[in-house]
């Protein structure tokens, strides 16, 4: 008697556990949550859960309810490796992120092989779309893009002509310094190149070899940890060069750790928001739930909701089916119509120059 009662709690806790799981799908989020790039991470989980709830409020996809499982890679490749694992283990159907490039490199890898789409909203490093993984999109642009752009500036619209260079030596600084010295016309000329180490907080001795060098313009290649404190410290040291980096130093952490040194870098980043009629509706709602949306929220909100999109037009959970319909399709997102080309690179990509101007970084 006891052993039939045993069986049927047994079959019904199954019924119940199948059921759970066909009334729920799982996607994955992936990036910085802690450490010395957490705000990123931040921006990046609040994005996609607004995406999540908005969706969820409305019925969900496919008539289930969407579980985000967060997981934090800390910016570490290893940790990213893990993650997506463990991701792919927990049954996600798609993963929004990495942001490290050294993070989502590794990872896609891993996506890849297990068949899932993974949509990076800030991971700016060609190699990332260069490796022929069909799985792999990115919303951001790229920093063969964004380099240019800053080096056209540099050279042809203020006319500088000494520049230093200084990369963090991760595969995002290295790769964005260096293309912005390939993208350097002649009339600009690289009198330093040298780096430093990722979570280094004092950078005297590298710029004492930069200000020997006189340069017009420094150039960052990393994030704004590191680039808050160097510009900080270059003006303590009575550097007077202009100062800009890429992406990574957007936002108002950067400002916090530079104080007034801020004032003037310039940097490249997509247009305000706040100028893009399509973000009106994110914004108002982002900003109703956690307060100002960080440079890359509505990124990662737009990535989110490709993801949910693709898998409510295609009328499919099955991941395959998920990768060719964003390819094949258009989505009108809160940043515009994003559509991938064939390696999951934007097809329009615009980036613009920023300046800080009294303590906020501003569209120039
Ligand atoms: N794109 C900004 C920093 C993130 C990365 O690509 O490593």
């Amino acid at each position: 008697m006891l052993k039939k009662y045993i069986w049927i709690l047994l079959l019904a806790g199954i019924t119940v556990s199948c059921t759970h799981r066909s009334n729920i799908i799982r996607i994955g989020v992936a990036g910085p949550m802690t450490g010395d790039q957490s705000i990123f991470g931040r921006d990046e989980r609040r994005g996609v859960e607004l995406a999540v709830d908005e969706w969820n409020e409305s019925g969900g996809v496919l008539g289930k309810k969407i579980e985000l499982i967060v997981e934090d890679d800390q910016h570490d490749p290893r940790q990213a490796v893990a993650v997506a694992n463990r991701l792919v283990t927990d049954g996600v159907i798609g993963v929004i992120g990495h942001f490290n490039s050294n993070c989502s490199i590794p990872a896609s890898a891993v996506y890849h092989r297990a068949g899932i789409p993974m949509i990076s909203h800030g991971s700016t490093n060609p190699q990332l779309t260069e490796q022929g993984f069909d799985n792999v999109f990115r919303v951001c642009g790229r920093d063969d893009q964004q380099a240019k752009i800053a080096a056209d500036f540099v050279c042809k619209t203020l006319k500088l002509s000494r520049i230093a260079i200084i990369q963090d030596r991760t595969t995002y600084g290295e790769g964005l310094a260096d293309e912005f010295k390939k993208g350097l016309s002649n009339n600009c000329k690289v009198v330093y190149y040298g780096s430093i180490i990722q979570g280094d907080k004092d950078f005297r001795a590298v710029l004492t070899n930069v200000k020997a060098q006189n340069p017009d313009l420094i150039y960052f290649g990393g994030v704004y940890p590191e680039g808050g404190l160097l510009v900080k410290q270059a003006r303590q040291l009575g550097i007077n060069a202009m100062f800009m980096g890429g992406d990574g130093i957007m936002g108002p952490e950067f400002i916090n750790i530079a104080g007034n040194s801020a004032n003037g870098v310039y940097s490249t980043f997509g247009p305000d928001i706040n100028k893009v009629a399509s973000a009106k509706a994110f914004i108002e709602s982002y900003k109703k739930k956690y307060g100002e949306p960080g440079p890359y929220s509505i990124y990662a909100y737009v990535a989110a909701n490709i993801l949910l999109s693709a898998i409510k037009d295609s009328g499919s959970i099955d991941p395959g089916v998920i990768i060719k319909f964003i390819h094949s399709h258009s989505f009108n997102t809160a940043l515009g119509t994003i559509q991938f080309d064939s390696k999951g690179d934007v097809v329009h990509s615009p980036y613009v120059i920023w300046q800080v101007q009294n303590g906020k970084f501003v569209q120039l």
